[in-house]
Formats: structure tokens, sequence, C-alpha cells
């Protein structure tokens, strides 16, 4: 017999199998406190920023404030958070919009992990307690225009010249990059001419973005993330002294595994983005009238939104086990690579189906689900595409790489 008190036998539409229920004190405390902040301070005005093509800077700030930029980073003003926590938070910000985590993302695991996981002491003093505060904004450069998914080619060199690094070259599709205070690059070192690049002198730099050399062009008409800044880093004869290169990291693994912290979180986000289209569907069906009922009461309309919730439940435990994963260091790159392609698919399938139960109103700015799903075009896309994905748990599975 047992003897907890027995749960209400009602269904959450938004929380079927009531897994946030799980939940410890402090995770629902961070997850209602991100909630309450977009609901009050992004949801308001996002389709309006998301037309406008603006990232409000000022934001970072209040970000920092909440405790968010680098949460599940320890030390240097950052709070240590549990994997759990963090991967909530991003859930709640890109309920809110994609470009919203995207900058939490860059911030917190390209731009303060690296610094944290491999930098110097100097570093780690210099620029951590004021990116926890939001008042130094960090981007990430790995991606050129021709080395996207295979950026092992990257032509971006840094040429040792006695005390300094001359860096050469330009990085495209860079989150934050305009409005960035400082940038990890990631560049080929003394490279030989005529050698075959093999990733192994792939080395990282922290170069502050007013370093002369180096200037930033915003990426313009993307239909796409639009309330987040996309640009070009664009590197001539940019001179940074020696101490700039990451110490504790040489190679590929370097960028990778920062990408795999990053990748964690939009296993999380993409949930966001979808429940908020599953809820306003929901909402919709419930209220349209078609022949005289609502549209919710048509099988297929029910079909649809079963559909959705169930994928929402799916991808939520595969978050919430990859967390579990994470916190006792188990986490696998190839784990995340399972959650970002199915959570990101799947969360695109969903927006794409809510649009539908919509009708001709999903296609407008009045109501979220046009942009979450535009959003998730690039969610799809970066931080490795979903063939990318693919192909890493592909090669997981048979052990053979089918990259080439
Ligand atoms: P490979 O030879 O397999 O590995 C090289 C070294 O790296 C290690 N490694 C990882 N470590 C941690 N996490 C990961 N995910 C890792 N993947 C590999 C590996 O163990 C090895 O270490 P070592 O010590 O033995 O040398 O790797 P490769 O260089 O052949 O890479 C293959 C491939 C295709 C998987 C990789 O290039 C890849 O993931 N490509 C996709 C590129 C990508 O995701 N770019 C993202 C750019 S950043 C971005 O999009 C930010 S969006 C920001 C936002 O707004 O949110
Ligand atoms: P490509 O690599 O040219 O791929 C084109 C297509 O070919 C894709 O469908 C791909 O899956 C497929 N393909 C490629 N190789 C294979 C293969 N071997 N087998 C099968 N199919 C393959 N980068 C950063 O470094 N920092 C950032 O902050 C950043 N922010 C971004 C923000 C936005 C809004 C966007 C859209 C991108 C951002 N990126 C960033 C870049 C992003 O990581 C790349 O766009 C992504 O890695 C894919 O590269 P690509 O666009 O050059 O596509």
């Amino acid at each position: 017999m047992s003897l907890t008190t027995p749960r209400p036998r009602v269904l959450d539409p938004l929380d079927l199998l009531g897994l946030d229920d799980e939940l410890t004190g402090d995770e629902r405390l961070i997850r209602d406190t991100v909630r309450d902040f977009v609901g009050k301070r992004v949801l308001p005005q996002i389709a309006a920023w998301f037309e406008a093509g603006t990232f409000h800077k000022e934001l970072a700030l209040e970000l920092g404030e909440l405790g968010l930029l680098g949460m599940h980073l320890e030390g240097y003003g950052c709070a240590g958070a549990s994997a759990t926590a963090y991967g909530l938070a991003c859930r709640e910000l890109e309920a809110a919009d994609s470009g919203l985590r995207s900058f939490v993302s860059v911030q917190g695991s390209l731009a303060m992990f690296p610094i944290r996981a491999y930098g110097s002491d100097e570093q780690k003093a210099t620029w951590l307690p004021r990116m926890a505060r939001g008042e130094a904004i960090g981007c990430f450069g790995l991606t050129e225009w021709d080395f996207g998914s295979d950026p092992i080619g990257m032509r971006t060199t840094a040429l040792r010249d006695v005390n300094d690094y001359v860096i050469n070259g330009s990085k495209a599709w860079i989150t934050n990059g305009g409005i960035a205070d400082v940038a990890i690059v990631w560049a080929h070192v003394d490279p030989q001419p005529g050698t075959p690049a093999t990733g192994s002198d792939v080395r990282g730099f922290v170069i502050p973005t007013a370093t002369p050399g180096f200037r930033t062009q915003n990426i313009e008409r993307k239909m796409s993330l639009r309330a987040s800044v996309t640009s070009e880093l664009i590197f001539e004869d940019c001179r940074v002294p020696v101490d700039a290169m990451l110490p504790g990291v040489s190679g590929m693994r370097g960028p990778l595994s920062c990408l795999s912290e990053a990748r964690y979180g939009i296993v999380w986000g993409a949930l966001g983005a979808a429940r908020a289209c599953y809820e306003v569907a929901l909402d919709y069906a419930k209220t349209r009238v078609q022949w005289g009922k609502p549209i919710a009461a048509f099988q297929l309309t029910q079909n649809k939104l079963v559909d959705m919730a169930l994928e929402l439940q799916k991808g939520q435990l595969l978050a919430s086990k990859l967390g579990r994963l994470k916190d006792a260091g188990e986490l696998l790159p190839q784990h995340v690579s399972l959650g970002k392609l199915n959570n990101v698919r799947e969360a695109l399938a969903i927006c794409r189906e809510a649009r539908t139960i919509l009708g001709a109103s999903g296609i407008t700015l009045e109501y979220p689900i046009v942009r979450h799903m535009n959003n998730l075009e690039s969610v799809l896309t970066y931080e490795g595409t979903s063939e990318i994905h693919t192909l890493i748990v592909g090669q997981a599975i048979t052990g053979h790489a089918a990259f080439t």
C-alpha cells in the first residue's frame, strides 16, 4: 500500500506526465523566476523587437542580475547551478524567443565556459565577473564563410611575432558579434604552408573587440533570429599579446567542447519554443469555432494536439536524462547530439503543426508561432546541423565516420 498522498487525477495539458513535479525547490524557483522575467520584460515587446530586428543590450545587465549568465559555472561570480537548473533557464528563455536563449548560451557556454575551463588566472579574473554581471558581452568565432560544418579548414591564422600574435582572417554568422566586448576566436597558429590542416594547431584567443585591426559587420535581412545580433568578425593584422591565447587547450577539442555545453542548453531551449506554440494552438483550438463547434472538437485537430503534447513530453524526458548525466559527469558529446537532433527537429515540427491550427492567423506576428518557427530554422542549423548530429550519432552506433 502506498503511503504517499494521491495526486489529483487531472492531466496538466502542458505537462501530461507531471515531469516538472520532479524538480527540486531550487529548480522550480529558477524556472518560475525566469518565466516571470520573460513574462513581464520580454513577451510584451518581443514581436516588435523581432519585427524591428533589434536586440536590446540592456537585457544583458538584467539577465546578469538574475544570475543567468554563466550560471552553470563555478566561481568568479557565477552561480554554480546544476545542469537541470541551467536547462530550465534555457527552456523558459526560449519560450520567449530563441534569440534571448542564444544570447545567454553564447555568453555562458561559448564565451565564459572556455575562459573558465581553459583560461589563465588573469583571463578569468579580468573577464568572468564582468561577464556574469552582464557588463561585458562575449561572442564565439569558429565558423567562417567557407567553413561551417567542417571548421577544421578555417583560414583564420595567428602568426607569432616576438611577444605578440598577429591575427588575420574573418569569422561569419557570429551571434552577439556586433555588440560584444570580447571575442573567443579560434585560429590556426603558425600553420606550415602546404601542410594539410589537421586541427591540432587550432588555438583559442581572448580578444577585446576594441583591439586595433578587429572590426565587425552585422549580417542584415535575416528572416530568423531577428531579435539577436549576428555578425561577421574581421581581423586585419590584429595584434594581441601572447597571453591572449587560452593556455589550457589546443586542437579542435577546444571549440568542440564549448559546443557541447551550448548544444546541451539548446536541447532544453527548443522545448520552450515548442511549448509556447503548443500552448497557443491549444487555446486557439478551444475558442475558434467552425461548423458550429470549437475546432478542438474535431478529431484531426485533436490528433495534432496529442502528437504535439506527446513529443513535448518525450523531448522533456530526453532533456532531463541528459541533465542527470551531465551533473553526474557522464554526459558524452554523442548524448548531446542525440538530444539536439531530436528536440530541435521535433520542436520545429510542433511549431509548424501549431501554425496549421491557427490557419491564416498563424502567419502573423500577432501570435508567436511564426516567429518561433522561423527562429528554429536557425537553431536547426547552428551548433551543428541536424545532418551533422545524425552523422555523429551514426558514427557512434556503427563505428563508421560518414562525414567525408
Ligand atoms: P574529432 O576528430 O571527432 O574530434 C577532435 C577532438 O575533439 C574532441 N571532441 C569533442 N570534445 C567535446 N565535445 C564535443 N562535442 C567533441 N567532439 C569532438 C574529440 O574527442 C577530439 O579530442 P582529442 O583530444 O582526441 O583531439 O572532430 P572533428 O574535428 O573531425 O569534428 C567533426 C565534427 C563534424 C563532429 C565537428 O567538426 C562538428 O561538430 N562540426 C559542426 C560545427 C559546429 O557545430 N559549429 C558550430 C559553431 S558555433 C555556433 O553555431 C554558435 S550558435 C550560437 C547561438 O546563437 O546559440
Ligand atoms: P554548411 O556546412 O555549408 O552546410 C550546408 C548543408 O550541407 C547543411 O544542410 C549541412 O548539414 C549539409 N552538410 C554539410 N556537410 C555534410 C556532410 N558531411 N554530410 C551531409 N550533409 C552535410 N557560428 C559560430 O562560430 N559562432 C556563432 O555565434 C554562430 N552563430 C550563428 C547564428 C545564426 C543565426 C546562424 C544561422 C549561424 C550561426 N553560426 C555561428 C554558424 C553555424 O554554426 C553554421 O551555420 C553551421 O555550423 C552550419 O554551417 P554552414 O551554414 O556553413 O552550412
